[in-house]
């Protein structure tokens, strides 16, 4: 059934993306900013350790290493493989809910991310990408992107930037460029292109709210022009009924978080590797 009305419904699938209000509440809220500051500090086990990925500008000494780590931090990868408080943030009710009127009741949960925007730091852009190219399903419009600010976005901190209804064009040819964090891959054509920064608007959110995007919905985000951090959980949702177009699919581990599964579609996976590698699949 689902939670969302027939209006944010048909907004998704025409314009490639909606935004459902208040999915967190303030209490959940702290508790996941505390629950990533600590890890941020060093509380994970020693198998995660490359899980905590600073941005390039700091990894490449471009700018000093400040003194509070959490500061150069651009992301805790998978951090729900090795923390029981992050992994909670693949079942939030309200977002499964949500989830389910797009996609269906039976719902995959993988790539799970706490994504920073160093504070200060205008030069930490994320290229237009569609996530689609790093994962693709058959059909690719039963997976979706979920992305929920912790803190207060807008275009002066690093909100998510959008170009509308750019989910029905194909998938882009994707490409590493030089100055960007490594695996942050840009559609190429796109990011240079001012054509594409004219359509694009930039989605301004308050925390606890959250925005499900389809796949092939061209996105980026801008620098932190603030000295406040700019915290993001974000992960991915698909029905479990997919099946995988491409071989590095497993890699992405999996978790069965409602509905059922089905033979030949995607398959949990129980005990994840730590490690994720970013692999392109071969189009
Ligand atoms: O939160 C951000 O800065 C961008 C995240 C994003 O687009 C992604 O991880 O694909």
């Amino acid at each position: 059934m689902g939670s969302l009305s027939k209006a944010q419904i048909d907004r998704y699938w025409e314009e490639g993306y909606v935004v459902v209000p208040s999915v967190l509440d303030p209490d959940q809220i702290s508790r996941y900013l505390e629950q990533a500051r600590k890890i941020a500090l060093g509380a994970f086990p020693e198998s995660a350790a490359n899980r905590l990925v600073k941005d390039i500008l700091f990894a490449k000494g471009t700018l000093p290493m400040p003194e509070d780590p959490e500061y150069a931090l651009w992301k805790i990868m998978n951090a729900d493989r090795f923390d029981p408080v992050m992994a909670e943030s693949l079942r939030f009710p309200r977002v499964l809910d949500a989830v389910e009127s797009l996609i269906g009741e039976d719902l995959m949960a993988f790539l799970m991310m706490f994504i920073y925007k160093p504070p200060g730091v205008e030069q930490a852009v994320h290229p237009f990408h569609q996530d689609a190219a790093y994962f693709m399903f058959q059909p690719q419009d039963k997976c979706l992107g979920v992305w929920i600010p912790l803190d207060p976005v807008s275009e002066e901190n690093g909100a998510l930037t959008i170009v509308p209804r750019s989910h029905r064009l194909d998938v882009h040819k994707h490409i590493a460029k030089k100055g960007f964090n490594f695996g942050a891959l840009a559609a190429e054509g796109v990011e240079d292109n001012a054509d594409y920064h004219e359509r694009a608007i930039t989605l301004s959110m308050q925390p606890g709210d959250c925005l499900l995007f389809n796949t092939r919905l061209l996105h980026r985000s801008g620098g932190n022009r603030t000295m406040a951090h700019r915290r993001v959980i974000t992960l991915h949702m698909a029905n479990s009924s997919c099946k995988m177009t491409g071989p590095a699919l497993s890699e992405y581990g999996f978790t069965h978080v409602r509905g059922r599964t089905y033979p030949g579609g995607l398959e949990p996976v129980e005990n994840p590797e730590m490690k994720l590698v970013h692999r392109l699949v071969e189009r």
